[in-house]
């Protein structure tokens, strides 16, 4: 069995995906302690594969329900796959999502929805450059429309690469790297990455949970003072403008304005 998490930010089409994926084997019910609809279902194509909707989320932060439940399945059960849903026409808020998906080390896929929309926008998003500068898998699709469903199918299907985790501004990344090397007995190593930058973060769930000794507490509250100081910042703020220079940079290098050519030729 191949367990697959969808995941996408509220109104990218992630329900409308999910009724195309998997017809009618869906499975409705709650996500425990929560009036959050959990709905599952296999991919119509092979049923070994299942399929798991996750409630429509901005981010990772344990805010809303819908953070907590979606943030708590993809770290403690780790599925085989992530198909990221993305409302191209809103392209820098929802790869904010993606990023944080890909802070988790799980194998990726971007299902770039709304292309039908996208078409008519006057904007053009180059699949493939994208795809080589986050160096995940991309498929356009328009769910409503089911175009492009059988390349998103075989994405699903097969084993996906592992990627190199979205590098940021380099005093944040030794910042990283040094929490890590404080947590690494602590916890397993593929959640390295995403506990370091929680911790970074602050994350009040997170420190709970990995019940670190004083020690590792102050030391790591060491290195995010020197942060903050070096930035003059906070250290959630570090994080989340990390996050937004790098989008905008894959967005310089793949989306182009298709009235940049007007202007050009007139
Ligand atoms: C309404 N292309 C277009 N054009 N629209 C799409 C696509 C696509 O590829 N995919 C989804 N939509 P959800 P979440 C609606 O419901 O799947 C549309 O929150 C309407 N409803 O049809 O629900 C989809 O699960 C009245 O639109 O998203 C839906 O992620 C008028 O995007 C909306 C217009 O999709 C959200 C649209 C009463």
């Amino acid at each position: 069995m191949k367990n697959i998490a969808l995941v996408g930010n509220p109104n990218s089409g992630k329900t409308t995906l999910f009724n195309v994926l998997t017809g009618s084997t869906q499975t409705i019910g709650n996500w425990p302690g929560v009036t959050v609809e959990k709905k599952s279902g296999k991919l119509k194509k092979d049923d070994n594969i299942i399929i798991q909707d996750l409630p429509g989320t901005y981010s990772l932060s344990p805010y809303s329900i819908e953070e907590v439940v979606t943030r708590k399945f993809i770290i403690e059960e780790r599925p085989n796959l992530i198909v990221d849903v993305l409302d191209a026409t809103n392209l820098e808020r929802n790869l904010y999502l993606t990023l944080q998906l890909m802070e988790t080390g799980i194998p990726v896929v971007l299902a770039m929805n709304m292309m039908d929309i996208m078409e008519k926008s006057g904007k053009k998003i180059n699949i493939d450059k994208l795809s080589y500068l986050l160096s995940v898998q991309v498929v356009w699709i328009s769910a409503l429309k089911k175009r492009n469903m059988a390349k998103l199918e075989r994405e699903i299907e097969i084993q996906q690469n592992l990627y190199p985790y979205p590098e940021y501004d380099e005093r944040l990344e030794s910042a990283l790297c040094m929490i890590e090397d404080t947590i690494k007995n602590s916890v397993s190593k593929e959640n390295l990455r995403w506990y370091a930058i929680k911790l970074f973060e602050c994350d009040e769930q997170v420190k709970d949970e990995l019940q670190l000794d004083d020690e590792k507490k102050e030391e790591i509250d060491g290195i995010i003072e020197t942060a903050e100081e070096i930035f003059g910042d906070n250290s959630d703020s570090i994080v989340v403008n990390a996050r937004y220079d790098f989008i905008a940079k894959i967005i310089e290098m793949s989306v182009i304005s298709t009235d940049d050519f007007k202007a050009t030729m007139s």
